[in-house]
């Protein structure tokens, strides 16, 4: 067996974020199979498919024994999440090394492109299936269709500082443009991020952010913090220090550094900017939201050499809500809906990226530390590499 799960985590837990969850688990390529089937009806728009699907790759990948048919039939079947028809997959599997469904879908034209499209930053299952359902069928088609030539410098670079703000404007709310983006830059936004570059990347970022503020604190989440050898992005979460009156200090500066990244031409595009949303009927009174930045990130270059863009998620939140948010933002997608409705329906808690609160008597929960949210919740630790559900 692959690998051996501390033994108060249970892989039979109902919830995903009670589970220990590696990144490679014992039955890797059975998830991989599985995942097809999730992602050919996330494309489709099936969303209770979908989720049965998710949920079903997550009893997977939290199964700590390398599964065998006496396996399925006597303890894989009885975990909730592994109905009959699955059952029925997962046999095929073991008996074949593929699931016929899978390749079925593998080899369709219609999956394909629709796969294709959501590779493409900005595009998402719905407007990936309008495009094809209007004829259109490879990325040259979205080039034509959204005007984008071989070459195209206006969307490649941001270069003229005066437009920025204009361009903020513009994007913010107008998808096309994100999509006129992620197609212009999608030779670059296609390839994985190495870890060292994710770290080169943070600490470029926070030499800036110190030079605006002093005394700032960040952790790199998502699938780095996962243990991911490889990411699709950089997502970051930063706070500051001062529990007392850091809140202040850290209000604005998001759009503060990405115009000082901006500027120094570390940051070449924009795609989101939000502040904080002031109304939140459980919070009122707390510095309850964050202030996030989707944007296109370049390294300097290095040896002559330039570098390639990479997308760059920036999130602030009030030294109360850091916590939480690192939390919230470490995923996996699983991992977080489980512990959003763990929390509601076990605890009476609401819980997301911006704080915890006790439902009965609307009490705030102020974190200090990641453990912290565990034992708020009344979960046993997971480690984040274990959270790869
Ligand atoms: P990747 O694809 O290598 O970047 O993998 P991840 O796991 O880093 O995926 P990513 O970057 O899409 O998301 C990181 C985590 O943050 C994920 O668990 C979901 C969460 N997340 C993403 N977008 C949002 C958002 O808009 N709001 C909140 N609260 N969480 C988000
Ligand atoms: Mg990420």
């Amino acid at each position: 067996d692959a690998e051996v799960a501390p033994s108060s985590l249970s892989h039979k837990a109902r919830y995903a974020c009670q589970r220990a969850s590696p990144l490679v688990c014992a039955n890797q390529s059975l998830a991989e199979e599985i995942d097809i089937l999730r992602r050919a009806r996330e494309l489709e728009g099936d969303a209770v498919g979908t989720l049965a699907y998710e949920r079903a790759v997550a009893v997977i990948k939290a199964y700590p024994h390398v599964i065998s048919p006496s396996r399925l039939e006597s303890d894989l079947a009885r975990i909730s999440g592994i109905g009959t028809k699955l059952q029925v997959k997962i046999a095929e599997y073991l008996k074949k090394g593929q699931i016929s469904e899978a390749r079925e879908i593998l080899a369709s034209p219609r999956f394909r492109s629709l796969s294709e499209f959501n590779t493409i930053y900005g595009i998402g299952p719905v407007t990936a299936r309008q495009l094809y359902d209007n004829g259109m069928s490879t990325l040259e088609h979205l080039d034509s269709y959204y005007g984008i030539r071989a070459h195209n410098p206006a969307i490649e670079e941001q270069a003229d500082p005066n437009i920025i703000e204009s361009r903020w404007l513009s994007i913010k709310g107008m998808p096309e443009v994100t999509i006129q983006v992620g197609l212009a830059l999608r030779r670059d936004l296609s390839q994985k991020i190495p870890r060292e570059e994710v770290c080169d990347m943070h600490a470029i970022v926070m030499k800036g952010l110190e030079s605006l503020q002093h005394g700032c604190v960040s952790t790199i989440v998502g699938g780095y913090r996962r243990g991911k050898e490889e990411s699709n992005d950089v997502d970051i979460v930063i706070s500051h220090q001062d529990w007392r009156g850091g809140g202040e200090k850290i209000k604005g500066l998001c759009t503060k550094l990405v115009k000082h990244l901006y500027d120094e031409g570390l940051v070449t595009h924009v795609m989101h900017l939000s502040s904080f949303r002031p109304h939140n009927a459980l919070r009122t009174g707390h510095w309850d939201s964050l202030e996030k930045a989707l944007t296109i990130f370049r390294l300097p270059e290095a040896d002559g050499k330039s570098r390639i863009h990479r997308r760059l998620d920036l999130i602030f939140a009030s030294p109360e809500a850091y916590w939480t948010a690192v939390t919230g933002w470490t995923g996996s997608r699983m991992f977080e809906r489980d512990l959003r409705l763990w929390a509601k329906d076990e605890k009476g808690y609401k819980f997301d990226s911006t704080g915890i609160t006790r439902r009965h008597d609307s009490r705030l929960f102020y974190p200090k530390s990641e453990q912290e949210v565990f034992e708020i919740l009344g979960l046993e630790w997971v480690d984040p590499t274990l959270r790869n559900t």
